[in-house]
């Protein structure tokens, strides 16, 4: 196996919680993955990621962590891991955890001793400050520095019990672990090397690059409702690459050959991007950025939502695909349990719901870079539409809701931006058929099963050749058969136009065209584009050559 396989490679995220629910609990669990290893199989995809499914008390859905070395019993059991991975492995594909070590939950036994007192041995092992001097615990302003959460609020929570504040840059029941403090390190290196002992394939690292943060803490700019911006004084912070350097020498050496590593990065430059991602300097094979999915966010923030400004993505993805270059590697991204749906998002969800979904998928398959699937995106799931702040379940968009209510918003204008941006959008119950609850469950779904699955289902799309998932399908073969899909460099093509995203790749004389009209009119090609054989579109008996129909998408080989 060469050292670069995951170039080669398709990963599908895997969303246990509304995946499939084999119990009729209504919450997705290890035997539903079990169940439908053979339609993951027979997508083609190489690599399953799983978001967290260890003991947790579900504050924020399993990121926030109580047990690293558990699997909380609402997904099911140990053995049910063994048995799921083993049968991953019997079918040829891979399994990559999800790691969430910039925080633990404020019910981790790490932090329940923290907590107990000042003079508890793992104290330091979190982020622990008294208020502001003159100011008393719990008094407004007595916070040590003014950033603002994640999920809206300070990050500093009061500990009455201990007369000082801890740090949360997510959720309160999210405490930040100090990773200054070398225990801590050796604590996380030794658990994820006890996975990969159990014979894991990797991890996707949640904010990986939030670990290392200015030192001393201090305020950020101001920013909005009062709060102040402490982003550039956590994010990708001094010690990042040393910390990530240690921790490959202390966990991966020697077998990262095959594995798969890719850190989520928000705020992440290429420059620091490239640093991370250079083989030669050992931190992680891959990063995910952000710029390309904050493309839409406004003034406002990420509910305040914008038209897409298609030249404006094309010029972000166009930068990280030239800025990483030949050296580092870009990890290829719509979807993900965080984003809206990308049909409803960048695409029509109406009309030409299913040719919008095949033309983004194609843009974003055949770029450099490893590409990820999220679950439902190769059935071209829609968002949700949930339509009262009662239908919601996500502590980000619940926080959002009241704090953007206080600061005089209208529920009809929260609601809409929650309807577009919510993180919901992207958690409902995979739509497997046209039954009560999709499939999904016989139970009650813990998130509203979208209306849709009536028509939009996995059964009504596996047998039908011209259906999203089989374009999936023939994307993940086409990456597989063809080495200049992985290897092969990038050149964009059409930058300015404002409806096309058109590029080239070239490899030993290969050369792929990918020619797509990302809007709802008939669109011109200039002579840039060039020609050659049809090889992968969207339409039936379409022309090689012409004005593209809307939403058309065309991948031309000439060798
Ligand atoms: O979705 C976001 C808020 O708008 C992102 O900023 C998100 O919080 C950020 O990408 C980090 O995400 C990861 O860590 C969070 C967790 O809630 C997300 O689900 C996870 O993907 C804290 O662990
Ligand atoms: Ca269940």
């Amino acid at each position: 196996m060469s050292s670069d396989w995951w170039k080669s490679a398709v990963v599908y995220q895997i969303y246990p919680r509304s995946f499939q629910d084999s119990n009729g609990d209504g919450i997705g669990d290890l035997n539903g993955i079990r169940q439908r290893l053979d339609y993951l199989h027979d997508l083609g995809v190489d690599v399953l990621w799983l978001s967290p499914i260890y003991e947790s008390p579900h504050a924020d859905n399993g990121y926030d962590i109580s047990d690293y070395q558990a699997i909380d019993p609402s997904f099911g059991s140990m053995a049910d891991f063994d048995a799921l991975l083993a049968e991953v492995h019997e079918r040829d594909m891979r399994l990559v955890m999800d790691l969430v070590v910039n925080h633990t939950s404020d019910e981790h036994p790490w932090f329940l001793e923290s907590q107990a007192s000042k003079r508890s041995a793992k104290r330091d092992w979190y982020w622990w400050s008294p208020p502001r001097p003159e100011y008393s615990l719990g008094q407004e302003g007595g916070e040590p520095t003014n950033w603002r959460s994640f999920f809206s609020g300070p990050v500093w929570e009061p500990h009455e019990d201990s007369g000082e504040y801890y740090l949360h840059l997510f959720h309160k029941k999210q405490p930040d672990l100090n990773w200054e403090n070398p225990e801590v390190r050796q604590a996380v290196y030794t658990m994820m090397s006890w996975w990969l002992d159990k014979g894991v394939d990797g991890f996707r690292m949640d904010v990986i690059n939030l670990i290392s943060k200015v030192l001393p803490l201090q305020d950020g700019a101001p920013g909005a409702g009062g709060l102040g911006n402490g982003f550039p004084l956590y994010a990708c912070g001094p010690r990042m690459h040393e910390f990530l350097q240690e921790m490959h020498r202390e966990v991966f050496d020697g077998r990262d050959a095959e594995l798969l590593t890719v850190g989520e990065m928000p705020g992440v430059t290429p420059e620091d991007a490239l640093l991370v991602t250079d083989p030669d300097r050992r931190e992680l094979d891959m990063v995910f950025q952000f710029d390309h999915v904050d493309v839409d966010h406004g003034p406002g923030g990420k509910f305040d939502v914008q038209p897409l400004d298609l030249v404006r993505l094309k010029s972000i993805l166009g930068r990280w695909q030239s800025e990483l270059g030949e050296r580092g590697w870009n990890s290829l991204y719509w979807d993900n349990h965080d984003q809206p749906r990308v049909v409803s998002r960048f695409g029509d969800d109406g009309e030409h719901r299913a040719r919008s979904a095949k033309a983004l998928a194609a843009v974003l398959h055949l770029m450099r870079g490893t590409p990820y699937i999220y679950q439902g995106e190769e059935l071209g799931m829609t968002n949700a539409g949930l339509a009262t702040i009662d239908d919601y379940r996500d502590v980000e968009s619940l926080n959002a809701y009241d704090e953007l209510r206080a600061q005089g918003w209208t529920d009809a204008k929260v609601i809409e931006g929650l309807q577009a941006m919510s993180r919901d959008n992207a958690r409902t119950p995979v739509q497997w058929d046209a039954s009560p609850h999709a499939g999904f469950t016989t139970g009650t779904p813990w998130l509203k099963v979208t209306g849709n699955h009536t028509w939009l289902n996995a059964a009504a799309q596996v047998d039908d050749s011209d259906s999203v998932w089989a374009f999936y399908r023939e994307l993940i073969a086409f990456r597989h058969a063809e080495p200049v899909v992985a290897h092969g460099d990038f050149q964009m093509l059409m930058p300015e136009d404002p409806q096309v995203f058109a590029y080239r790749r070239a490899l030993d004389g290969v050369v792929l065209t990918v020619v797509a009209n990302l809007s709802g009119q008939t669109a011109e090609v200039d002579g840039s584009v060039g020609g050659g054989e049809l090889v992968l579109g969207n339409i039936d008996g379409a022309s090689s050559e012409g004005p593209l129909a809307p939403w058309e998408v065309r991948v031309l080989r000439s060798a």
